[in-house]
């Protein structure tokens, strides 16, 4: 089905609160779902929580707090993050619900029915925070590269993934370009199977008492990362659900930098080894640092988005994120490039375009604008296109930049033409034509910020737009109701 679009972003780790860079992923993915729909397309986006990993078992007894009320706790506030940003997720998996263990469960019994997993012995280095088994040579002074914390070591018994079996069908699925965005993501990973070849993967762990059985040995734990990656199917009902059928395989799957492996590499074996298709694409961003630091739950340097979005409001936060932080990129978070963007761009450009127009159409024409013809000059500055293509091409950032570049132009035009000192057919044109830019701009940022877009859609009296809908000369008559100001600029 052409018309179909899945999306999903990474299910988080419940170990602690929500940070800016879970914001951002699910802000990211939400724009996409978004536009897809403004696109007309039937879309299915997936957010969650990563629940059964020993990193929550951890922090749950650190707490003092049993795990189940632990992660209970924490995936509410994951669950509450999406609400406040006004994410669009059609459905939010927790991976400790039972369809989502059963599936897990069917997975796993289907690798070891068809010969995919046998028993064997584990012996090397496990960082919990990765919840991923590393090599000595890998580690940075003998800690985990990425959390700069010790490794464990551990040697038991456990069931492996036959991995080494898909290596070269995962190169092949790597070398398509259509695959990872962005390329370099793409050859990162074939550089490291090239030099280190795939080797089969321990997909059990014994004697823990926290995370899925596996079906048929109940002395092991199936891998966090087997049973976190299943959730993409469990949620959309693998393997007989309606939405399974008519939305898998994913078009997109939205993570972050650190966990490409897990989803270019061991996510489409299992698929391939279960005889599953393989998602289309992985988008792959990048992180948000605080003063060149990665944000993170584990060590500690976290920004809290709720708190942001209560100072400056959501939409804000949304641009903000999106504008600052080039998509695909890793880039900086500040407050004080957070108020540059709320007075310069939102207040300055989005709010003054809408508030002058709209009191012009107050003053000089009663609030009722008839369709007349079209100011040219301003509809051609409108790059509905190259938009299109940006964002057909995940370039999210660029494709906001070209949209507030038309904002300007509006605003310029305004300035140039001084409509208010126009009169009769030539001051209802000029101001026909900025309110259809006003309710184009209004449809093409719907995806970035969706409340500011609803409030300008009410002064205009107009209902949400399609893409299609994205031609001057639609609107009949306009009736106008001048409302609140859009963004207050903050000192
Ligand atoms: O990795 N900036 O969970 P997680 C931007 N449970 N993105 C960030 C970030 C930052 N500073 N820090 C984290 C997991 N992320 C697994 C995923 S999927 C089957 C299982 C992103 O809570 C990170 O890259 O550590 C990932 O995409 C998501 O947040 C969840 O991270």
């Amino acid at each position: 089905m052409v018309n179909k679009f899945y999306i999903t972003t990474a299910i988080d780790y419940v170990n602690s609160d929500p940070h800016l860079g879970h914001a951002y992923e699910k802000v990211c993915a939400d724009i996409i779902a978004r536009w897809n729909r403004l696109n007309e397309k039937e879309v299915f986006f997936l957010t969650g929580t990563d629940e059964n990993a020993q990193k929550n078992a951890k922090a749950a007894k650190i707490a003092k707090v049993p795990i189940k009320e632990f992660v209970d706790k924490n995936a509410l506030k994951f669950r509450n993050l999406c609400v406040k940003l006004k994410i669009s997720n059609d459905y939010f998996i927790r991976t400790t619900e039972p369809k989502h263990v059963k599936v897990a469960q069917l997975i796993f019994q289907k690798l070891y029915d068809k010969k995919e997993i046998y028993k064997g012995n584990y012996e090397g280095l496990y960082c919990t925070s990765c919840e991923n088994f590393y090599l000595e040579k890998d580690l940075d002074n003998g800690k985990c590269p990425i959390h700069k914390i010790k490794v464990e070591y551990l040697k038991e018994e456990s069931y492996f993934f036959k991995l080494s079996k898909y290596e070269k069908d995962i190169l092949k699925l790597l070398n398509n370009k259509e695959f990872i965005i962005p390329e370099n993501k793409m050859i990162e990973l074939i550089n490291r199977i090239k030099k280190d070849g795939l080797k089969d993967l321990s997909v059990s762990r014994r004697n823990l008492d926290w995370g899925i059985d596996v079906p048929f040995d109940k002395n092991h734990k199936i891998y966090v990362w087997i049973d976190a990656l299943s959730n993409y199917i469990s949620a959309i009902d693998y393997p007989n659900g309606d939405n399974f059928k008519k939305f898998w395989p994913a078009n997109v799957h939205l993570i972050g930098k650190d966990i490409t492996w897990f989803h270019c590499v061991i996510w489409p074996a299992i698929l391939m080894a279960t005889n599953i298709k393989v998602p289309e694409k992985v988008l792959v961003h990048g992180f948000i640092n605080l003063k060149g630091e990665k944000l993170s739950k584990t060590s500690g340097n976290v920004v809290n988005p709720i708190k942001l979005i209560d100072k400056y409001g959501l939409d804000t936060l949304r641009y903000f994120l999106l504008r600052e932080i080039h998509f695909g990129q890793d880039g900086d978070f500040s407050e004080e490039a957070l108020k540059e963007r709320l007075n310069n761009e939102l207040a300055n450009d989005l709010g003054n375009l809408v508030s002058r127009v709209l009191t012009i159409c107050e003053k000089n024409l009663g609030s009722k604008i008839k369709k007349s013809d079209v100011d040219k000059e301003l509809s051609n500055k409108l790059e509905l296109k190259t938009i299109q293509k940006l964002m057909d091409n995940y370039e999210l950032t660029e494709s906001l930049n070209t949209i507030w570049k038309f904002v300007k132009e509006c605003n310029k035009h305004i300035n140039d033409e001084k409509p208010w000192e126009m009169k009769g057919e030539t001051l209802n044109k000029h101001v026909y034509t900025l309110l259809e830019a006003i309710r184009i701009i209004s449809i093409l940022l719907s995806s970035f910020i969706p409340e500011t877009c609803e409030k300008i859609n009410k002064f205009l009296g107009v209902n949400q737009g399609y893409l299609k809908d994205c031609k001057f000369g639609l609107v009949k008559e306009y009736k106008i109701s001048k409302g609140e100001i859009l963004f207050k600029k903050i000192k």
